[in-house]
């Protein structure tokens, strides 16, 4: 494959940059035109944010699996897709060619239309790390069903909310997953989210640890049985057809955290999802043909959506799909995996960056690594210490490492340098990709572009046009995606987060504005965990706030008010750590629980949250002003507690 929209040289990304914001239209028709389209599009693009309405290629006919896959068939069906690195690593490596890759997406479309699935529908998948979740999406995106991935550490609970908010019928699952020394019981968490369930119609359980599992009569079927019913492809009337959708259909719904309420499902679209992760991809990695890419992330995350999946597989790369952890059987995991594939491009967060950083150097011992091109982090900012162990000891400064900031929301990668093209600055995200124009406003929605004293220009990050895979709505509730996106500020979309901007026009993100935590590179609102610890029996109320946490970037602090212990402190802490989990998953367990006896409130009882962060980060002397509290002598006791 060739991308002649790749960007060679800095010249060339000022030009880019340039066009795309003069003439956007023309811009992405260029991009757009190295895709598979059943018929190219009418109009590039129709917007406005206040609605919001945004279309881009409407008219525009496609399957976006004909361009990660049919296409590549040719010149690259002998060539791995997808490389599967197993927990274990004694087990067998799988290595699934594009011929492979189509031949077992196109099988598994035709077992979802034999139970049922059909264009429109939203099938969940609640998988391991798997080939077979690969197979999943792509099989649900060929038939035009709407696939709807769920992390594998989220409790029953959280995927009975979603399962409800998107009215799925179909779950494509595991008996369960293997991560690290831990088997997690997929299928048993189903089960439990089920309960009461009218709508779930067919589940459809993959085999991956034999783990005993309950299968209901009329409900669940076994993956393995149903893929040998159509085995025989020749037999099948319709085999391996597309859906042929248009641009603007829904391709997934991802369900992500928010500063308020309960996660809400970010939705894609076919024709600009398809352009923009490809586009991203191949210009922020400098992806050349044949090369190996790893992306860590899980596939249950937009990360692991974009960037292991769709950008890849529309490019005719590689990509490593790793189905353990990073420290499992040690803390070399990863070094192996690149040698052992050549890796190119290795891609991870900053919160695995660090936690392999404690362990030293000797993991590193008699690891090569010099199959590495190109360094990527996203998730949350970088620390210049994590920035430079990883320059030093990963790339052997001999790989540039891009700093890629963006969202669920946005689809794909957003602000970012060009790896060797345009210039990195550690724990700079830098500049916005062609189709990127960011705006720093203050509090009223005006554009800011003077200089705080420390020289930069600050405010929160907003972007004032359309790009292609910007989400079009939230799952049936577009007025929630107008208020939580677009009506912060008029006419831009807010993304939540704060950011510099220096003199070369480079950004640095600061980190969310808004009550979104970021634990481990993990969204996690503070009022869904507020939520979940306020329905344990003996809370009365709560407050999450986030603090500086060495590993994870932020921790979780809850100051919470019982109307008693049961037990001690520590017995009832636990209780309250067990309901969390059950209530959302184990990734929003609070990593500190504070019991007081009132929490700090205004006369107008709204809970002051600066206070509370303040304590959290043990800045005891900077709290400010308390004397508008309700009552100041509760910030004493919270102190008291805190020393
Ligand atoms: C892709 C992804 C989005 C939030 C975002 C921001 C933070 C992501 C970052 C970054 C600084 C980076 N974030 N990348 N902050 N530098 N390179 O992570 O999506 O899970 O939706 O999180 O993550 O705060 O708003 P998502």
């Amino acid at each position: 494959m060739s991308y002649p929209y790749q960007i060679k040289s800095l010249e060339s990304y000022n030009e880019a940059y340039k066009k795309s914001v003069e003439d956007p239209e023309a811009f992405w028709a260029d991009v757009a035109s190295n895709f598979q389209w059943r018929k190219k599009w009418d109009k590039v693009l129709n917007w406005n944010f206040k609605e919001p309405r945004i279309e881009w290629f409407s008219g525009g006919r496609l399957n976006i699996t004909e361009s990660c896959l049919d296409r590549h068939l040719e010149k690259l069906g002998e060539k791995p897709a997808i490389i599967w690195e197993p927990n274990n690593p004694e087990e067998r490596t799988r290595i699934v060619t594009y011929e492979r890759l189509h031949k077992r997406v196109c099988q598994f479309a035709q077992v979802l239309k034999n139970n049922g699935v059909k264009k429109g529908d939203r099938v969940c998948i609640y998988m391991g790390m798997v080939p077979e979740l690969a197979y999943a999406v792509l099989a649900c995106a060929r038939i035009g069903a709407i696939h709807s991935v769920i992390f594998g550490g989220f409790s029953a609970q959280s995927i009975a909310d979603r399962l409800e908010d998107a009215k799925a019928a179909f779950i494509v699952t595991c008996d369960g997953a293997f991560r690290g020394a831990k088997d997690i019981p997929l299928k048993s968490v189903i089960d439990d989210a089920l309960i009461g369930n009218k709508m779930v119609k067919r589940v459809i359980v993959y085999t991956r640890t034999r783990t005993p599992v309950s299968m209901i009569k009329g409900r669940d079927v076994w993956w393995e049985d149903e893929m040998l019913k159509v085995t025989d492809t020749l037999g099948v009337e319709g085999f391996g057809d597309v859906e042929v959708m248009d641009a603007e259909d829904p391709l997934f719904i991802l369900y992500t955290s928010g500063s308020t309420g309960k996660p809400k499902g970010v939705v894609h679209t076919c024709g600009g999802y398809m352009v923009w992760t490809n586009y991203t991809f191949v210009n922020a990695f400098q992806y050349q043909p044949g090369q190996v890419h790893f992306c860590t992330a899980d596939i249950g995350w937009i990360t692991g959506h974009s960037y292991i999946l769709y950008g890849p597989l529309s490019a005719g790369a590689t990509s490593v799909m790793f189905e353990g952890v990073p420290t499992w059987p040690d803390a070399g995991r990863f070094w192996d995996i690149v040698d052992k594939y050549k890796v190119n491009i290795l891609y991870t967060a900053p919160t695995a960056i660090r936690s392999l950083m404690g362990f030293g150097l000797d993991p590193l011992k008699g690891k090569d690594l010099s199959s590495l091109k190109v360094l990527g982090t996203v998730g949350e900012p970088i620390n210049e210490e994590a920035w430079h162990w990883y320059d030093e000891h990963i790339g052997k400064k001999n790989c540039p490492i891009v700093d890629t900031w963006w969202q669920t929301e946005t689809g794909g990668l957003m602000i970012t340098n060009l790896a060797g093209i345009t210039p990195a600055k550690p724990s700079w995200a830098t500049l916005p990709l062609p189709g990127v124009q960011p705006i720093l406003v203050d509090e009223n929605g005006k554009e800011v572009t003077e200089k705080a004293e420390d020289g930069y220009v600050k405010g929160n990050l907003c972007i004032k046009a359309p790009w292609p895979g910007m989400l079009r709505t939230t799952y049936g509730d577009h007025e929630r995606c107008r208020t939580t996106y677009f009506a912060t500020y008029e006419n831009l979309y807010f993304t939540g987060d704060g950011a510099l901007r220096d003199d070369d026009g480079f950004y640095r993100i600061t980190g969310r504005v808004d009550d979104v935590l970021n634990v481990s590179g993990h969204r996690i609102g503070t009022a869904e965990v507020e939520n979940a610890i306020n329905m344990h029996a003996s809370v009365v109320e709560s407050a999450v706030v986030g603090y500086t946490h060495d590993i994870k970037g932020q921790g979780i602090y809850a100051y919470v008010t019982v109307t008693g212990l049961h037990g001690d402190e520590d017995s009832t802490r636990q209780d309250i750590l067990q309901t969390v989990s059950r209530i959302i998953g184990p990734i929003a367990k609070p990593d500190k629980i504070q019991f007081v006896s009132g929490l700090p409130k205004t006369r107008s009882g709204k809970i002051m949250r600066r206070i509370l962060r303040k304590i959290a980060e043990g800045q005891l002397e900077q709290l400010g002003d308390t004397s508008t509290l309700l009552d100041p002598a509760v910030v004493d006791e919270i102190k008291q507690g805190k020393l």
